[in-house]
């Protein structure tokens, strides 16, 4: 049986919204972040030594990395679905997309919320952390305005991986003039397995009420 090890509050809330669009079994184990610092309670390191979630197992083989977790979902549990034809061009813009969500657009994220912590001292770097979010909402923007999900006009494993850096944006105010982003999460946020999903993962601060 496939266990995802679920923290609260977290990026494993998109593997969750897979495994309810492809409808296989699967249990959660579930991890609470300390409520003072926000991180990761130290058994989930025992899961995997980063001590991250998304972590999920799966018989013998122990998986992280949400963009991982989805291929290997995919690869072995989807019979096709979601996974463009390969040598197409969805299938080039889906392998793009499920390496771009956190190789590129989440870091000016991470960085706004990290230097948020220092207070004035992270003025200087504040222009260039807001001129890379708006480079990559621009970016993600331009797609979408063209096609119904992130990699075309099918839903496709990438979208599953955008959604969440899109979600960060939307929560934190950050989608005004991206009427198309908006647009976006607000479809994905409508679908009956994200709803399914959100109902058995529990506390999420990016859901369709934030
Ligand atoms: N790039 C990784 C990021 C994993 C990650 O940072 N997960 C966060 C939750 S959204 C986490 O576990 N944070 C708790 C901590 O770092 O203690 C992925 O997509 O799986």
């Amino acid at each position: 049986m496939l266990t995802v090890h679920h923290l609260n509050n977290s990026r494993s809330q998109r593997v969750l919204w897979l495994l309810e669009e492809l409808g296989i079994k699967y249990e959660i184990r579930r991890y609470e972040r300390d409520q003072t610092t926000n991180r990761a309670p130290a058994d989930l390191k025992t899961i995997h030594p980063l001590g991250k979630s998304p972590v999920i197992t799966d018989g013998d083989k122990t998986i992280a990395e949400t963009g991982a977790i989805i291929e290997y979902i995919l690869d072995n549990h989807s019979d096709g679905r979601f996974v463009p034809e390969k040598g197409s061009e969805e299938y080039d813009n889906y392998r793009h997309f499920m390496h771009y969500a956190e190789g590129s657009a989440m870091l000016p994220f991470l960085l706004a919320l990290y230097t948020s912590y220092l207070g004035e001292a992270a003025a200087p770097l504040n222009p260039i952390i807001m001129r890379e979010i708006k480079s990559q909402l621009d970016y993600m923007e331009y797609h979408l305005i063209r096609n119904e999900y992130i990699a075309g006009d099918e839903l496709t494993g990438a979208d599953f991986m955008v959604i969440f850096p899109l979600e960060a944006a939307k929560t934190r105010g950050r989608l005004k003039g991206y009427d198309a982003c908006k647009d976006y999460v607000e479809k994905i946020h409508k679908r009956p397995a994200y709803l399914k999903a959100l109902s058995k993962g529990g506390d999420y601060a990016f859901g369709p009420d934030n």
